[in-house]
């Protein structure tokens, strides 16, 4: 039996939703908590919850989405378990639709969770996000956005749980590094090429392959089995340490689970990322074209004056790629990259390498 605990709205509706084979609890603001005003406060105010999570078993899931303000109980709910093998799934929010201040707590909560995975903390953080589970569901509106999404959660967790614990038919189960504890979960069929994510992962480092193949395919399907493996192929080309297992399904079309694993910290997906560095969303940092060509010189980004830093020396490699001969990037380079700065408000720097 698996014991899920979900907290504030999304984690509790999530976990209701789930079969009666697993032990559910639910903690909301107002009925196991009480109500605070500030987020604070369910840190620092809480008394007497630890009733909420006695439990023998030592694993658990926990369900939370970190824009809701009971979310800042996480973390004195989690230190009465720490002891246990907890497997955080951390619901993702639109942005679009949240408050200031709700976005300020999810942009906190989602970094500090992933801080707490990586330091080993939490056994896993799966990573799951609303935009993009929307963005494959047909049928949405407003009344029923979520009960669909929690469906699908539902229907993967359902799924991804059950067949950790089963014997595969094939392969064996698979053991991921020690450090790569950030997840999502794909979802797709053999046929298509359609392939759905839970969440847009950056930097898989690992995959596990959970093939659920129907009895027909089991048996007449001679492709199938190059089929898999030529995924792990391709994996293993890209540096993915991939693996799979192969079980029995009572449905009649055969698909697959995949959990996607990193090591690396996940910045906001909607986030301004240029060569690995971040960027506020609302920047006005000129960047320089074509940024395909050129992005890989940026060596920082200054956040007082708004604004990036190019490597020279880069920068001159950069246009040498394109075709310039050494000479003809540096002239390029003085005059027409440099002396654009000073018509244009917010333009780059440029860092010479001192030797
Ligand atoms: N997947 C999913 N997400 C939800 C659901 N309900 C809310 N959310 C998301 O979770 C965010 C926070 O939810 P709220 O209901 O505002 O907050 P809460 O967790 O109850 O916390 P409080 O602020 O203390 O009420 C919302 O902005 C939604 O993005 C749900 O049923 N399913
Ligand atoms: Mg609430």
């Amino acid at each position: 039996m698996s014991v899920l605990i979900g907290l504030g709205k999304a984690g509790c509706e999530i976990v209701k939703g789930f079969s009666d084979s697993h032990k559910k609890i639910t903690i909301d603001a107002g009925s196991e908590l009480p109500e605070f005003t500030s987020p604070e406060d369910y840190d620092q105010k809480l008394t007497n919850y630890r009733h909420l999570l006695e439990f023998d078993e030592d694993e658990c899931f926990f369900f939370v989405c970190g824009a809701g303000k009971v979310s800042a109980a996480s973390l004195r709910l989690l230190e009465l378990i720490h002891d246990k093998k907890v497997n955080l799934i951390y619901i993702y929010p639109e942005e679009i639709m949240l408050s200031p201040t709700q976005r300020k707590l999810n942009r906190v909560a989602f970094n500090v969770f992933q801080e707490y995975t990586r330091s080993g903390l939490l056994n896993s953080m799966y990573l799951m996000c609303n935009e993009s589970i929307t963005s494959m569901l047909p049928y949405i509106t407003i009344d029923n956005l979520y009960e669909h999404l929690n469906e699908a959660i539902i229907n993967v967790f359902e799924n991804i749980i059950f067949y950790l614990h089963q014997e595969p038919v094939m392969g064996a189960h698979h053991e991921p590094k020690d450090v790569s504890r950030i997840r999502t979960i794909e979802y797709g069929d053999f046929d298509s090429d359609k392939k759905k994510l839970y969440y847009p992962l950056d930097n898989t480092t690992e995959t596990c392959y959970i093939n659920i193949v129907s009895d027909d395919e089991m048996k007449n399907n001679k492709e199938l089995l190059s089929q898999l493996k030529q995924k792990i192929t391709e994996d293993n080309e890209k540096q993915i340490l991939s693996s799979f297992v192969v079980f029995k399904s009572d449905y009649e079309l055969s698909f697959y689970y995949a959990i996607r694993f990193t090591h690396f910290l996940q910045t906001r997906w909607s986030m301004i990322k240029i060569n690995g560095i971040i960027l506020p969303e609302n920047t006005g940092a000129i960047k320089l074209e074509p940024s395909s060509l050129l992005d890989k010189a940026v060596v920082k980004y200054d956040k007082e004056k708004d604004i990036l830093h190019y490597s020279v020396e880069v920068l001159i490699e950069c246009f040498q790629e394109d075709g310039m001969t050494y000479e003809e990037a540096w002239d390029w380079f003085s005059y027409n990259t440099v002396r654009t700065g000073d018509y244009v408000k917010q333009y780059p720097e440029f860092i010479y390498e001192e030797d």
